[in-house]
């Protein structure tokens, strides 16, 4: 069997982490989605709040499950038994900052990562782009799916009253 890890923060998972998740999710036997807990960070949402928010995401990707990882991340594919990482690259920013990272998680544990070029449309689309955008009122529905922007709509207007 085939298997490979999709880390990531994502706060929020946009269409583009989605994206690469259902083209991973096409191409290995089983994707783990692993939110990595940065515990300096406090995000838009908990992790059990992005967990929960992908699982629903997701839900038709029957081959796709969510955990969670704090530390680094080749310790998190030792634990699993799982070899390959999966990243999403947007441009030649995401190149430049992605392969440091895929030398040294193959170095540390032997991991491979594969990189799989976003969609056009969703090029320009990351996480803290959207949130700056929507906490100052722009339309952000083009990036989201529609139970991530119901609930970032939500957190906003609660986050405000
Ligand atoms: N289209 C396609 N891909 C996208 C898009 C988009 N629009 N937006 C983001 N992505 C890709 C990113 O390039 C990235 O590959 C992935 O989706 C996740 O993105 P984010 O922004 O949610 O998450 P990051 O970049 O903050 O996550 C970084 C990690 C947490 C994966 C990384 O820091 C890590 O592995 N940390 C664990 C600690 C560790 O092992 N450190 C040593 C590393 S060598």
């Amino acid at each position: 069997m085939t298997s490979a890890v999709c880390p990531g923060s994502f706060d929020p998972f946009t269409l583009g982490h989605r994206y690469v998740v259902e083209r991973a999710a096409a191409r290995f036997d089983e994707l783990v989605i692993t939110v990595v807990v940065n515990p300096n960070k406090r995000g838009l949402f908990s992790v059990d709040e992005r967990i929960d928010l992908i699982r629903e995401d997701c839900a038709d990707l029957s081959n796709v499950r969510v955990d969670r990882w704090t530390g680094l991340l080749v310790d998190y594919l030792r634990q699993e038994s799982i070899d390959t990482v999966v990243k999403g690259l947007r441009s030649a920013v995401d190149f430049d900052y992605e392969v440091p990272m895929a030398q040294m998680n193959r170095e540390l544990a032997d991991v491979e990562t594969v990189f799989l070029l976003t969609d056009p449309r969703f090029a320009h689309v990351s996480s803290s782009l959207v949130k700056e955008v929507a906490k100052l009122d722009g339309e952000v529905s083009p990036f989201l799916s529609p139970v991530i922007h119901s609930a970032v709509l939500a957190r906003l207007a609660g986050e405000r009253s």
